[in-house]
C-alpha cells in the first residue's frame, strides 16, 4: 500500500501514513513493529514522556507484574526473549521500563514514536477513507488507518467526594504517578482504595510513613504473590525451552504457564484440600487460579471453603481481631473481583503506625484543605494516595474525540456499552482498530492483544494484496460478537459489582467490558474470518473500483435486551 497521496490533504500539512498507532504500551509498540515489518508507513504517538504505556503511568512503589514476567513480555523474537534476563519472576515497574526502552532501541522503533502527544481528535474522511487525528502537542497526521492501543487502565477515577480539590498536601492517583520520587518518609499518609494497586503500595511505605491510614470500601481476597529472584539455572532453562513456553503461552485460555489441575474440590478428603490450599497459598500468583480445583470458580462450596481457608490466614496473620476481620470480604467470593496478589501487605497492618478505617461503617463526608473527613472526625495529613482505579475498558477511547461516518461520535454509539468486533473494531468506524480494547479477551493481557495485533496486521496484507482501501465490519456481524459478550457475562466470574463491568464508574453503562467466552472463542472466530474471506467486511477498492462497498448504512445499535440468548 502506497502512503496516502499529500494531494489527499485538506488542511495545514499532516503527516501523511499508512498506520497510526496511539498509545506506547506494551500492544501499541507491538502494532509499531509488526507494521513496520510489513512495509507499512507507520508512527506512533504516546501522551506520556516515555514507554510502556500502564507501565509508564504506574510507577508507584512497588507497582509490579503479577504474572509472571516472561509471560507478560514478548514472545516475537527468541533473541529478545534470550537476552533479556527478567531479574524476578514478578518484575517491578522500573524493570519493566527499562525492557520496554530496551525493545524499542533494539529494533529501532524510537524513531517511529512520538512522545507528549495526546489524540485530541480523530475524524474520519468517508471521500478519502482516511483518518485526521490531532495532538495536544499541535502535530496532525492524516492516516488510512488508525490503531488506538490506548489501554483499558489508562484513565484513573477519582472519587466524587466532596473538597478533593481542597487539599493543600500532595496528592496523587496511582495510575498517574509523578516521574519524580515521592518523599514518604516521616509522612502522615492516607491511602484510598484496596484494589491490585492500593494493596501494593501500602506495604511499601508502611515502614517509612509516620502514619498510614488506609481507606478501604471493599475488601479484596488477596494472596501471596511468591515472588523471587530468577535463578541462572531457571534463566538457561526459560532460554532452553523458549518454543514450547511460546506455544503453551500462545495456545492456552490464559495465556499463563500454569497447568490445570485434574481433580474437583470434593474429590479430595479435607486432610488433602487443606494440603492442597496451602500448595496454593505457597504458589505463585495466578496460580491460585489457573491451577486451583477446577470447581474452585463454579461451585459456591468450593469456592467458600477456598475463602475460609484465606480468611483463616488473615485472622492467623493480622493480630487484632477487628482489623482482621475488616480485612475479610464479606460481599464476594473469591475471583468475584479480580484478586490482587500481595507481599506482605496483611502483616503492614501489625504496625503500630498503620491503621484501617472501613468506608462502609465510617463514610467519607469530605476533603478538606488538611485531611479527609469521616462521619467520626477528621484526620489530617501530608500526603493522600488516590489508589481508586480506573475507568476501564472503554474510558480511553471514549476520550479521543473519535468521529466515524456521518459525523458519528464513538461515546454515543457506545453510550449503551460498547459494541464491537471480536473486541477490535465497530461498524460506522471504517478503518479504526483498537487492540486490548472493550470484548477482546479475560486472560494474560499481552497475549491476547498480541493476538489482536497479528490479526488487525492480517486483515491489512489481505486488504493490501486485494487492493481495498477502506474495510467497515458488517453490523450484523458486530451485532453476533457484542451479543455473545452480553449473553455470556453470566459466565464470567465476575460479578456485576466489579470494574469489569463499569460499575465504579458514576453513570456509566454496567456491561461486561471483558470476553466472557475467552480467548480459545476469540482464536476460532479470527480464524472464522479468514475461512470465510473476510465475508464479515465491507471493503472499498483503493482507487473506487469494485470491491465490497460499504452500503453507507448508518450503523445500528446493537439489541442490548440479548440475555435470553
Ligand atoms: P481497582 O482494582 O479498581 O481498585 C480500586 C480501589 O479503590 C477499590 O478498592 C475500590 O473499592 C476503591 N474505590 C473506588 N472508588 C472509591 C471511592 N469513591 N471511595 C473509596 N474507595 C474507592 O484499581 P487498581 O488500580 O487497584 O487495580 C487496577 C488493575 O491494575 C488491577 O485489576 C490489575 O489488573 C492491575 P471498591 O472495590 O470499588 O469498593
Amino acid at each position: 500500500m502506497e502512503p496516502i497521496e499529500p494531494a489527499l490533504v485538506e488542511r495545514a500539512q499532516p503527516v501523511s501514513i499508512d498506520v497510526l498507532v496511539v498509545g506506547a504500551g506494551i500492544t501499541g509498540v507491538y502494532q509499531l513493529y509488526r507494521a513496520r515489518e510489513e512495509g507499512f508507513s507507520v508512527k506512533l504517538i504516546e501522551a506520556g514522556g516515555g514507554v510502556g504505556g500502564t507501565w509508564y503511568w504506574n510507577r508507584y512503589p512497588e507497582a509490579r507484574f503479577d504474572s509472571e514476567s516472561y509471560t507478560y513480555a514478548y514472545l516475537f523474537s527468541e533473541e529478545l526473549f534470550n537476552e533479556w534476563e527478567w531479574t524476578e519472576e514478578f518484575a517491578g515497574q522500573p524493570e519493566i521500563e527499562r525492557y520496554m526502552n530496551h525493545v524499542i532501541d533494539r529494533f529501532d522503533l524510537r524513531r517511529d514514536m512520538q512522545f507528549g502527544s495526546r489524540v485530541t481528535s480523530a475524524v474520519y474522511d468517508e471521500s478519502s477513507g482516511t483518518w485526521t487525528v490531532r495532538a495536544s502537542d499541535g502535530s496532525e497526521f492524516r492516516a488510512r488507518f488508525l490503531v488506538a492501543a490506548v489501554g483499558v487502565l489508562s484513565i484513573p477515577q477519582l472519587p466524587d467526594v466532596p473538597g478533593r480539590e481542597d487539599f493543600r498536601g500532595e496528592s496523587f492517583h496511582t495510575g498517574n504517578w509523578p516521574t519524580t520520587p515521592v518523599d514518604f518518609a516521616g509522612k502522615r499518609v492516607a491511602v484510598v482504595g484496596t484494589g491490585s494497586s492500593g494493596v501494593q503500595v501500602i506495604p511499601a511505605i508502611a515502614s517509612e510513613v509516620a502514619s498510614l491510614t488506609v481507606y478501604q470500601r471493599t475488601a479484596n481476597w488477596c494472596t501471596p504473590l511468591n515472588n523471587r529472584p530468577i535463578t541462572p539455572e531457571e534463566q538457561a532453562d526459560l532460554r532452553a525451552n523458549f518454543e514450547a513456553i511460546r506455544e503453551v503461552l500462545n495456545t492456552s485460555a490464559g495465556g499463563f504457564l500454569h497447568s490445570p489441575h485434574d481433580r474437583a474440590t470434593f474429590d479430595d478428603s479435607k486432610e488433602e484440600r487443606r494440603a492442597f490450599y496451602e500448595k496454593m497459598w505457597k504458589s505463585p500468583g495466578f496460580a491460585k487460579l489457573g491451577s486451583n480445583y477446577t470447581d474452585m470458580i463454579p461451585n459456591k462450596a468450593a469456592n467458600a471453603e477456598f475463602c475460609e481457608f484465606i480468611a483463616e490466614k488473615i485472622r492467623r496473620i493480622v493480630k487484632d481481631p477487628e482489623t482482621a476481620e475488616k480485612l475479610t470480604p464479606k460481599d464476594h467470593g473469591y475471583a468475584g473481583k479480580r484478586p490482587p496478589f500481595v507481599t506482605d501487605y496483611f502483616e503492614a497492618y501489625n504496625n503500630a503506625n498503620v491503621s484501617l478505617i472501613d468506608l462502609k461503617e465510617t463514610p467519607m463526608v469530605r476533603v478538606t484543605e488538611t485531611g479527609i473527613e469521616t462521619n467520626e472526625g477528621l484526620r489530617e495529613f501530608d500526603i493522600i494516595v488516590w489508589a481508586t482505579g480506573f475507568d476501564f475498558g472503554t474510558g480511553a477511547l471514549a476520550r479521543m474525540g473519535i468521529r466515524g461516518r456521518h459525523g458519528l461520535a464513538l461515546e454515543e454509539y457506545w453510550a449503551d456499552g460498547p459494541s464491537t468486533f471480536l473486541g477490535i473494531q465497530t461498524c460506522g468506524f471504517p478503518n479504526l482498530f483498537f487492540p486490548g480494547g472493550p470484548h477482546g479477551a479475560a486472560a494474560n493481557n499481552p497475549r491476547y492483544n498480541g493476538d489482536q495485533v497479528d490479526f488487525i496486521i492480517d486483515t491489512l496484507l489481505y486488504m493490501r494484496d486485494h487492493g481495498y482501501g477502506t474495510i467497515e465490519v458488517d453490523s450484523a456481524a458486530e451485532g453476533e460478537w457484542t451479543n455473545m459478550m452480553n449473553s455470556n457475562a453470566g459466565n464470567s466470574p465476575f460479578l456485576e459489582s466489579s470494574y469489569f463491568y463499569g460499575s465504579n464508574v458514576p453513570g456509566k453503562p454496567r456491561r461486561l467490558l471483558l470476553n466472557p467466552c475467552g480467548r480459545l472463542v476469540l482464536h476460532e472466530k479470527m480464524a472464522d474470518v479468514v475461512k470465510n474471506d473476510y465475508k464479515a467486511y465491507a471493503f472499498t477498492k483503493e482507487e473506487g473500483a469494485e470491491g465490497r462497498p460499504i452500503r453507507g448504512e448508518e450503523p445500528r445499535r446493537v439489541d442490548r435486551n440479548c440475555s435470553d440468548e
